[in-house]
């Protein structure tokens, strides 16, 4: 791994599955990288979203998913964490990517069919997506891309992209794999059967009040089979052992699941062990988010340094992109 770019949508409030599927993993690179660590609010990609887009909210949004990155253990003096809107070269690039991408592999794109399914118009921003997405990562020449389960099947087209360039106009782009965080590949939401979405309101965010967040856990579905408190349950059959896991000691977990079995312990006991771990993790990251918010200037001129550098490397690539390409260089 020499060099990684990630990214996440501003398109509402970051939670645990952002944190665990790719924030948690971008920390740890981060500290080995260091500016060769790309980490980038993803503006572009959440006008996309027609659900969560609104012109009044995105700017601030994209200010907080910044600030809760930071909280969450991100070093922006460290690693390069910028604006996607502020390099506009990811949009010129993602265009170039377009001409060579058939229609056909954006339309297999199950995230494409599942966004799509729900839309009554479908605009090709969404179809376009991943092109972007591709272009995101190829203007770095990154070679890891460290997501959640949700985004592999963008990472093979990307591949593809960069294959079919090179085979065009020469070799110029790696092939990036995806990294997976292998204890958290794909975080169900608390209705136990999505995958933990912003659209989808299925989520526990780092930075909601202490209160919802236990009303939630509360709330999460017990093993269906479990009919009475007496009955022994099986922990692979509801997601507060799934949730217990990410937060608490293996032997912990372990140990309760056991009882779990025998009936010896309840699901209330299990959620409110569940709740004081998870607060554990997200209580210092909520410290920080209080703290950045009393400096907000920090927060913004770590982005703005964070895009120049990225823009450094993202204009050598469009130079040497038009240039295969063809096109009439200006003076
Ligand atoms: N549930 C998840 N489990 C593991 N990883 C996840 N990621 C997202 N959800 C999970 C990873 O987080 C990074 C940022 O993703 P995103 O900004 O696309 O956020 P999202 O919550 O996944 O948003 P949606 O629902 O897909 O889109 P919108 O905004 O339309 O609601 C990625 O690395 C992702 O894999």
């Amino acid at each position: 791994m020499k060099r990684v770019l990630s990214g996440i949508q501003p398109s509402g409030e970051i939670h645990i599955g952002n944190y665990l599927g790719a924030i948690k993993q971008w920390v740890a690179i981060g500290e080995k990288l260091g500016r060769d660590a790309f980490f980038c609010i993803v503006d572009y990609h959440a006008l996309t979203n027609p659900l969560a887009y609104d012109p009044k909210t995105l700017a601030q949004r994209t200010f907080e998913a910044a600030l809760v990155n930071i909280a969450a253990g991100l070093d922006p003096e460290r690693v390069t964490l910028f604006v996607q809107s502020h390099v506009p070269e990811h949009t010129e690039l993602s265009w170039v990517f377009t001409t060579l991408t058939p229609l056909g592999d954006l339309t297999r794109m199950t995230q494409f069919k599942d966004k799509a399914s729900k839309q009554e118009t479908v605009w090709s921003g969404l179809l376009m997506y991943p092109v972007l997405q591709a272009a995101d990562i190829l203007i770095y020449k990154a070679d890891t891309v460290p997501v959640g389960e949700d985004q592999v099947q963008h990472i093979e087209l990307t591949r593809e992209i960069a294959r079919r360039f090179n085979h065009l106009f020469g070799e110029t782009f790696p092939e990036p794999q995806a990294l997976l965080n292998p204890e958290a590949p794909r975080v169900p939401g608390i209705d136990g059967k999505a995958k933990m979405s912003k659209s989808l309101g299925n989520t526990i965010g780092l930075l909601e009040p202490e209160e919802s967040i236990w009303q939630k856990i509360q709330h999460l579905p017990d093993d269906p089979q479990r009919i009475r408190l007496s009955d022994p349950g099986d922990p692979e059959r509801t997601i507060v052992f799934t949730y217990l896991s990410y937060f608490a000691p293996k032997d912990l977990v372990e140990a309760l699941k056991e009882e779990y079995r025998k009936a010896g312990v309840g699901t209330y006991v299990v959620k409110r062990i569940l709740f004081d771990h998870l607060m554990e993790t997200l209580r210092p990251i909520r410290e920080r988010a209080e703290a950045l918010r009393k400096d907000p200037d920090y927060v913004m001129d770590a982005l703005l340094e964070g895009a120049k550098r990225a823009r450094a490397v993202a204009q050598a690539t469009m130079e040497e992109v038009r240039e295969k390409v063809g096109l009439l260089l200006p003076r």
